[in-house]
């Protein structure tokens, strides 16, 4: 049986499942499915996510997916059929784990982190934020996973054209773009209003002190104090950016 010990914890007690609050708080609840399980440690251990999951905002969920392998070697891959280069991750572990998570947490959404998945994107993150259930991630390894692991999931995401060894860093990406999403992950939400803008154009160019560096000046409108002007100029920037740079998410109309 596999039961809670063999998930690896990084997060408190939810401060928030009992007692008094001033405002009701919105936690969610991520857990992924990985060969390496250390790979999750250090890179919430700080910043803005590490804050959300000390504060029970995020709370992160890792499960080892070895346990869950088969035989006296806890096997969880072996040669493809027909014959090739390389090792495929076998269906029954991962089916296994995911059903274990599932049984936890009935109707958790089940996500497989795959290069030949939709492509991640702020659409994707928000609608995964605005989810109401728990987010199940998938990292494979290997070459490839058996496809018959895809009949078990909701939604196959990749995140972007390029080849990873593994889901793992693709999953965290998704942590961290959906995490930051939740109400008081970020210190200011305002920050977030100004970001809806910034979804369909690049941002517009960010100077502070020194009014000159290295003799290049800070444009003068931004000194001007006259803020109708400084939206003007900030919105034509980022649109003249993202023209230049970027015109395929001028066209790409999505948001
Ligand atoms: Cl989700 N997995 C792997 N292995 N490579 C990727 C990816 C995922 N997304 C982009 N490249």
């Amino acid at each position: 049986m596999h039961h809670r010990a063999d998930a690896l914890w990084f997060h408190r007690a939810r401060p928030d499942t009992f007692g008094m609050r001033a405002a009701p708080r919105f936690a969610m609840d991520f857990h992924v499915i990985t060969l390496f399980p250390e790979m999750f440690e250090s890179p919430f251990g700080g910043g803005m996510i590490g804050r959300a999951i000390e504060q029970g905002i995020i709370v992160l969920h890792v499960h080892a997916l070895r346990p869950y392998g088969l035989g006296k070697y806890r096997q969880v891959d072996d040669a493809p059929y027909g014959g090739g280069s390389g090792m495929v991750m076998r269906p029954e572990p991962l089916a296994a784990a995911i059903d274990a998570v599932a049984e936890e947490h009935p109707g958790v959404w089940k996500v497989l982190m795959t290069p030949q998945g939709e492509v991640f994107d702020q659409a994707i993150a928000r609608e995964f934020s605005a989810r109401p259930g728990a987010i199940l991630l998938i990292a494979g390894r290997y070459e490839g996973i058996d496809e018959r692991v895809r009949a078990m999931v909701d939604q196959e995401i990749s995140i972007g054209d390029y080849v990873l060894s593994g889901g793992e860093l693709a999953a965290m990406v998704v942590i961290e773009a959906t995490g930051r999403l939740l109400a008081g992950v970020l210190g200011n939400p305002e920050s977030l209003k100004e970001e809806s803008f910034g979804e369909r154009t690049l941002e517009y160019p960010h100077y502070t002190r020194p009014e000159e560096f290295r003799g290049m000046r800070v444009p003068e409108v931004l000194l001007s104090g006259d803020h109708g002007k400084i939206r003007a100029w900030r919105e034509a920037e980022a649109r003249r950016r993202t023209a230049r740079r970027r015109p395929d998410l001028l066209e790409r109309r999505k948001f």
